[in-house]
């Protein structure tokens, strides 16, 4: 059997050929960037992928997302999960606000929306849960407390791209949602990101913040920095678009071999299947809880036979060194166990069927 490396991901591309034809028209207009044709017509495509009056595009998910927390108005406390990516949790502090942690559920590890209302004082704007590994948030729940309590809601939605629940579009919940388009999502514009929202009066404020703060010629009303997506950036979304499902579709296939061979091993859990949830199948969590051997071991095994996974989501947020005696992590107990003992396994829409027979091969052999 061969050994060749396996990544946690590989970036979907089209073909040269497919991305040559895209880019042309770029030589004859010599517009690079600052919102040219190949940017608007991208961001009109995913309004109506999406379904959302609003769709803006950004350099990267995380410039979205500070621009978001600034666009949305937000102040003092904002009660977010430190079970994510370094990006969320330093978002909301960049901006100069607080973080307060809300620990997560055991089932799916999205923020536990039965204790949210206990960490609510004078001082909270917003909700930020995040969609994490593309499990949609408990959000009926979530959104009814944010509003019995005046809240904002801001879904850090980088892995739920394309996905729906009860027939709706994930971008559609909250008061906004943003997506990454970096080159390891199931969408990408190599690096990319995007904030959704249907308030039309946050445009001009939200295509400010990512030019300076400018809205035209003469006229800076916001204190904006850079974080315009330029023209080969989108022309690459727009590529990528054409094949989406496609990707999905193979990466569903990929997922049921997973569900397939590791259901029965005794000690791994994997992630739910919701089933009002069309997935985007972004990632492959497992959690190992009470199997033979710990999360760290099975990584090293992996690795060892040239299986690269990774350890989304380790550590969490909340125990970072640049951090260290500001956040106590003790106060997200389900966070800190799911942290120390998941691992997300190789799944991209180029991975080989045989590629995932031969991850669970070496699981199953341990
Ligand atoms: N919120 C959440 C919840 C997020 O997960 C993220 C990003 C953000 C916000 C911020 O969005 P962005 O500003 O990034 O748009 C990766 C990504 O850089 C990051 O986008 C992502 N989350 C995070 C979960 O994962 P690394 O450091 O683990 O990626 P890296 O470079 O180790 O790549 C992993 C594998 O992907 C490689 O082994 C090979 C493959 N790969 C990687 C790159 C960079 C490719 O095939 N092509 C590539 O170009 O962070």
């Amino acid at each position: 059997m061969s050994d060749k490396p396996i990544y946690v991901t590989r970036s979907s591309m089209p073909t040269w050929e497919e991305f040559a034809e895209e880019i042309r028209e770029i030589w004859d207009t010599h517009q690079l960037t600052n919102m040219g044709p190949k940017h608007e017509r991208l961001e009109r495509e995913l309004e109506s992928f999406l379904g959302m009056n609003c769709v803006s595009l950004f350099t990267n998910g995380h410039l979205a997302l500070e621009a978001g927390i600034t666009a949305l108005g937000l102040t003092g406390e904002v009660i977010t999960t430190p079970f994510t990516f370094a990006s969320t949790t330093h978002a909301i502090v960049r901006c100069g606000l607080t973080p307060v942690f809300c620990d997560i559920k055991p089932d799916d590890y999205t923020l536990d929306p039965d204790k949210i209302e206990d960490l609510i004082t004078d001082k909270t704007s917003a909700i930020m849960p995040v969609h994490v590994y593309g499990n949609i948030c408990d959000f009926k729940k979530i959104e009814a407390i944010a509003e019995k309590h005046g809240l904002k809601v801001f879904y850090d939605a980088a892995h739920a791209f394309a996905e729906k629940v009860e027939g709706r579009s994930v971008a559609a919940l909250g008061d906004m949602s943003m997506f990454s388009f970096h080159a390891t999502k199931v969408f990408n514009t190599v690096e990319g990101g995007a904030l959704a929202y249907n308030d039309e009066s946050l445009r001009p404020i939200v295509k400010g913040l990512k030019n300076f703060g400018i809205t035209g010629p003469e006229t800076v009303p916001y204190l904006g920095g850079n974080a315009k997506m330029d023209e080969f950036r989108a022309a690459m979304g727009l590529c990528n678009m054409r094949h989406l499902s496609e990707h999905i579709a193979k990466r569903k296939v990929l997922t049921e071999i997973y569900r397939e061979r590791l259901s029965g091993i005794e000690g791994i859990k994997l992630n739910p299947v919701r089933e009002d949830t069309e997935s985007n199948y972004a990632y492959f969590p497992v959690v190992f809880d009470g199997f033979k051997l710990s999360r760290n071991e099975v990584f090293d095994a992996l690795a060892e036979k040239n299986v690269f996974a990774r350890k989304y989501f380790y550590p969490l947020t909340n125990t970072f060194e640049c951090y260290k005696g500001v956040f106590n992590a003790d106060n997200t107990p389900v966070a800190l166990r799911i942290a120390d003992n998941v691992m997300t396994l190789p799944l991209f829409s180029d991975l080989e069927p045989e590629d995932v027979h031969r991850v669970c091969d070496i699981i199953a052999s341990l």
